[in-house]
């Protein structure tokens, strides 16, 4: 008898099925019983029933886009900040409601088993969390698409708080298993390093080039199936783990090495180890250059190898097949690596080859900063990687010798700054450059970010190629950033705009009219209310403070750095602390400032802050004599599972970056969604928030770009604004006194020096007035209900533009230009 193909009803589960699955699970994958199994355990089970879902799937969409064919995306990323993922997949799959009646019927609440499972913490903050986002929307536009990355074994480090101080400590995500990973033996790669390069007589006659390797490393797949809202495309996100090659240790076993195989062996494992938790800056370590061409050259490898399977030999299709998009610099290495197997492997020519190759990459800049943009030394390289250095400099010789003579005949000081080598002391690599050279299309993650990125950063590459600059900008998934994580909000706009909202974030404009709907102002704020009572636990379970869900909770959530200017709000925080002490009746509604922030750990200044926030928090929270009127929160070990339950309880999104620095940020973008207001500058994605919802729904205050570069232009001082401003001396001054550190005077001094000796780079001072102004307006708005929950309301309803889905859109029509395709 034919078996019937399973329909989409079939595949639908209910809630005795799903019961009977989890049941079943428990007992056979988890090898317990229902009177003896753990929280984990029941977790885990109900992973395992959800996977039975997410692999049927899975296969059909492999199925699907083999038979087809299609060109697809490739999502090269050295980070992806997963989360956790079993309320995304059950919302994802339309199973969370009989999910949670199935458990409850076990006596268990399902928001309980979520929180046994660890943050997949694969990334440092925006970047990484992008990445995830940009996954999601792909599966659930069904795009084909896949995710390639590492599998650290070790994620972003967990943050603990010791007397005030930021503490890291090991995250050990798979410490017990991770039921959404499945590991892919069969697709294992092998890696090359170090060694020489031989110049050898080819087959075809011609001088050929034969890279002996000096070590190898096993590269081994884990797959963490992507299941798209509605789960009809289920793609994947793979993850390369380095073991040692087998090839490499028999050797020396066999010599009798086995201690100094079981050394190379734990050095192979160290590639993927750990994950550097630096945001921003670059260390310019060999390790983190190895991770990078080892994740890049065993995804290359995957790609050839799912390529030739249909198309042989035939090169002519890759191009239009393929399509690899390089999330920051990161990933760069990925080009010379697939010039180095078309041209050594393949043997393609050259023009051949560099045809294919950049047309296949393109390039998304996530930072101005100078600092960030990635260098690494020539000696490095030739060492590591010594034939991708050949064809790097191979890439530079035509570009500057060809292109660039062509526009600029004889200009050495623009070759000089266009070369992908930095001459100097220490000749270095850009791979900024390189990225730019190698790539159909470059684009910035905001409006004024492209703009920058194209008139600031590579004004030149831009004269050359007026059309490869474009931009994207950044958007949030609203499934896990408004269904999942405000299920309340979520319900209400369901009864008030329908049920598509999660696809067409737009149709929140709907919600709009009701702005002004005093019954509906009240449903509102009665969700924000709810939420905040949630967070007010959360608050006192982690940290012990007590705050009341009357004030305004204020938050500021982000990686910490001097360009973010968590050292703006904490010196506004003193100055209102000063207010209400020179006045106890100070008129003001109180407030909740509440901080998330982690610190690279070897940014001193950053650590700094973290302890002044804390210090701050214990006199301020302490203080009976402002009644309550001013708490001060830092959140320790900030991370995804704790931003869900942050964001739908701020009514005060603080987005205050010095104009020009903030490439985007996708944090404003998930804190207004979810009601909040934004009290901001005039930078990133913020510029085009406030185009959304009507300048007069947010709290913009501050120097714009131009006036920033004008400013840094006559020469700023800050001490110009510290001399004018008394109340922000006695700030300053506070700083060198015990009196947040009794005992220990200068504790705290090197933020004031910083703002001061240290001339204030991102011009915290020069904003203060302004800020402590935007700050007032909100508090007059937070004392009118109706005016603030119009404000909020229409905040949250106006944010469609910033749905992820638009953005992958975006990525399609300007560079992908993909299909979409169907899964039945
Ligand atoms: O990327 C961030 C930007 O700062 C945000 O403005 C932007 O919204 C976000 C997404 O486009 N950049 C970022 O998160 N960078 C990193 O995390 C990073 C990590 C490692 C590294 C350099 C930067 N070596």
């Amino acid at each position: 008898m034919a078996t019937k193909k399973k329909t989409e009803l079939d595949l639908q589960l209910n809630k005795d099925q799903l019961k009977a699955s989890i049941v079943r699970h428990l007992r056979s994958t988890l090898g317990t019983s229902e009177q003896k199994a753990s929280p984990q355990a029941w977790w885990k089970a109900t992973a395992a029933a959800v996977n039975e879902q997410v692999y049927e799937r899975l296969t059909r969409t492999q199925q699907t886009h083999f038979n087809k064919d299609t060109r697809a995306i490739h999502y090269f990323s050295a980070e992806f900040l997963m989360g956790r993922l079993t309320s995304n997949n059950l919302h994802n799959l339309s199973l969370y409601s009989v999910c949670e009646e199935a458990l409850r019927e076990l006596g268990l609440e399902l928001t309980d088993l979520c929180e046994q499972e660890p943050d997949m913490a694969l990334g440092n903050g925006g970047l990484g969390r992008l990445a995830a986002c940009f996954i999601d929307s792909l599966a659930t536009l069904n795009y084909p698409a896949v995710g390639y990355g590492l599998h650290y074994e070790h994620g972003l480090f967990r943050q603990e708080i010791q007397d005030g101080r930021q503490i890291e400590r090991p995250d050990s995500w798979r410490e017990y298993g991770n039921p959404w990973e499945i590991c892919r033996p069969e697709s294992v790669q092998e890696i090359p390093l170090y060694g020489y390069v031989e110049t050898v007589f080819g087959d075809k006659g011609g001088l050929k080039k034969v890279w002996h390797a000096g070590r190898k490393i096993k590269g081994v797949p884990w797959d963490i199936p992507v299941v798209g809202f509605g789960g009809h495309t289920v793609n994947i996100l793979r993850l390369w783990e380095s073991r040692a090659s087998e090839f490499f240790d028999w050797d020396v076993f066999n010599a009798g090495g086995y201690v100094d195989s079981q050394a190379e062996k734990a050095q192979a494992e160290t590639i993927s180890k750990v994950l550097y938790p630096n945001d921003e800056t670059d260390a310019g370590k060999e390790l983190r250059l190895i991770q990078q061409y080892f994740f890049c050259a065993c995804s290359i490898k995957d790609i050839m190898r799912r390529y030739k399977r249909v198309h042989g030999s035939d090169f002519s299709n890759f191009a239009a097949q393929i399509a690899i998009q390089l999330n920051d610099t990161h990933p760069t290495v990925a080009i010379p690596e697939l010039m180095r197997v078309l041209v050594d492997e393949e043997d393609l020519n050259w023009d051949a080859a560099w045809t294919i190759c950049y047309q296949v990459f393109s390039y998304t800049n996530h930072t101005l900063l100078p600092e960030a943009l990635e260098k690494w030394s020539v000696n490095l390289f030739e060492k590591v990687l010594p034939r991708h250095l050949e064809i790097i400099y191979e890439i530079n010789a035509r570009f500057l010798g060809d292109l660039v003579e062509a526009k600029w005949p004889g200009d050495d000081v623009i070759k000089a700054k266009l070369s992908i080598i930095e001459e100097g002391e220490v000749r270095k690599v850009r791979m900024g450059n390189l990225c730019v050279i190698g790539s159909a299309k470059v684009n910035g993650v905001a409006e004024i970010h492209s703009k920058l990125v194209k008139e600031d950063l590579f004004p030149e590459f831009a004269a050359l190629w007026p059309d490869k600059m474009c931009n994207v900008t950044n958007g949030v998934t609203p499934r896990r950033w408004l269904l999942a994580c405000n299920p309340e909000l979520a319900a209400l706009y369901d009864e008030v705009v329908g049920k598509e909202w999660p696809l067409q974030l737009d149709k929140l404009r709907g919600v709009v009219k009701f702005a002004d709907d005093k019954a509906f102002q009240q449903q509102f704020m009665t969700i924000k209310r709810h939420n905040k009572e949630k967070l007010v636990k959360v608050i006192k379970a982690e940290t012990g403070i007590e705050v009341d869900a009357n004030a305004i909770f204020d938050i500021q959530i982000k990686r910490l750095h001097e360009y973010k200017r968590q050292q703006l709000n904490l010196i506004h925080i003193m100055a209102l602390y000063r207010r209400l002490l020179a006045n106890p009746d100070y008129d003001m509604h109180p407030r909740v400032f509440i901080f998330g922030s982690k610190a690279a750990p070897g940014y001193k200044l950053a650590k700094d802050i973290i302890y002044a926030i804390n210090k701050l928090a214990e006199r301020v929270n302490n203080d009976t004599r402002i009644q309550g009127k001013l708490k001060v929160v830092f959140m320790p070990n900030y991370r995804v599972s704790l931003a869900e339950k942050m964001i739908p309880a701020a009514d005060v999104s603080e987005q205050i970056s010095t104009a020009g620095y903030e490439a985007s940020g996708t944090g404003n973008m998930k804190l207004a969604l979810n009601g909040a207001i934004t009290i901001g500058t005039l930078d990133g994605a913020n510029i085009e928030i406030v185009e959304e919802a009507g300048a007069e729904h947010c709290a913009i205050f501050g120097l714009n770009v131009d006036e920033v570069k004008a400013l840094k232009a006559r020469g700023y001082n800050p001490y110009d604004f510290y001399y004018a401003n008394s109340e922000l001396k006695a700030v300053l001054d506070w700083f060198d006194t015990d009196y947040f550190t009794p005992g220990k005077p200068g504790e705290l001094s090197s933020i004031k020096r910083s703002l001061l000796e240290g001339g204030d780079p991102y011009l915290t001072l020069a904003d203060f007035a302004a800020y402590s102004e935007a700050h007032q307006l909100v508090d007059s708005w937070y004392r009118d209900p109706a005016l603030w929950a119009k404000k909020a309301i229409i905040n949250s309803a106006t944010m469609g533009k910033f749905n992820s889905d638009r953005s992958i859109q975006d990525y399609v029509e300007r560079i992908w230009k993909l299909e979409r395709c169907k899964v039945g």
